[in-house]
């Protein structure tokens, strides 16, 4: 089976495309464009009537979500292990932190880049912009203070969350006002050694090289 990923660099669907490397998959990438004043293609407003990527489509069906598609892809190939088992304790933080990181921070991150979608008065933007950088660290000490010293984000295994983890990380911008990573020592001891995995490198080539 061959997914596809409607797809643009440094987006959610980013994300996405280091689990499908990780689960060894074949999948091939539609490039999207998302910029605000561009029209959607027909092709992705009929698997996503909202216009945004990522959307995975795979043989009987798409879906979109950036936690909804995680989940599923770690549930359709559990023996790579990304995701704890719908019996295990564990899988109750693995659900909290993804939708936490779906719902709550990508939408602290939304209200900086686009505050037209919560403010009718351009005047309004800024102070948007500033209640978005305001509540990005905020949540972020929460997520810090969360892992402490653990290894990873559920403790002591590594999983999908932690590749989530990785790919918010990478969207936190000085030029945007947002709060630094290196104020959240933790999340940083923990995507230092996300950005290690070979899925990783090849997916954020340019990331990598710096390392
Ligand atoms: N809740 C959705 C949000 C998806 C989303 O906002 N995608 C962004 C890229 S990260 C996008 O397509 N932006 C284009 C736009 O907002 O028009 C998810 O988690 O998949």
């Amino acid at each position: 089976m061959t997914y596809q990923l409607f797809y643009a660099d440094r987006s959610a669907a980013q994300g996405v495309r280091v689990i499908l490397e990780e689960i060894d998959q074949d999948y091939r990438l539609i490039e999207t464009d998302i910029k605000s004043d561009r029209e959607r293609s027909p092709e992705l407003l009929a698997v996503n009537p909202n216009g945004l990527v990522p959307v995975l489509v795979f043989e009987e069906g798409a879906i979109y979500e950036c936690g909804a598609i995680v989940t599923f892809l770690c549930d359709r190939h559990p023996e790579y292990q990304l995701a704890p088992a719908v019996s295990d304790p564990q899988r109750g933080l693995f659900l909290q932190w993804l939708f936490f990181f779906s719902s709550a921070l990508q939408n602290a991150f939304s209200m900086t880049y686009r505050p037209n979608r919560f403010a009718t008065l351009e005047s309004a933007y800024p102070s948007v912009q500033q209640q978005g950088c305001k509540r990005l660290l905020a949540l972020w000490q929460v997520v810090d203070h969360a892992i402490a010293d653990s290894l990873w984000m559920l403790g002591e295994s590594f999983s999908a969350v932690d590749i989530y983890l990785f790919m918010l990380s990478t969207w936190l911008s000085d030029d945007c006002g947002h709060p630094a990573l290196a104020e959240f020592a933790n999340v940083m001891r923990v995507t230092d050694k996300v950005v290690k995995r070979p899925s990783v490198r090849k997916v954020y080539p340019s990331l990598c090289g710096a390392n």
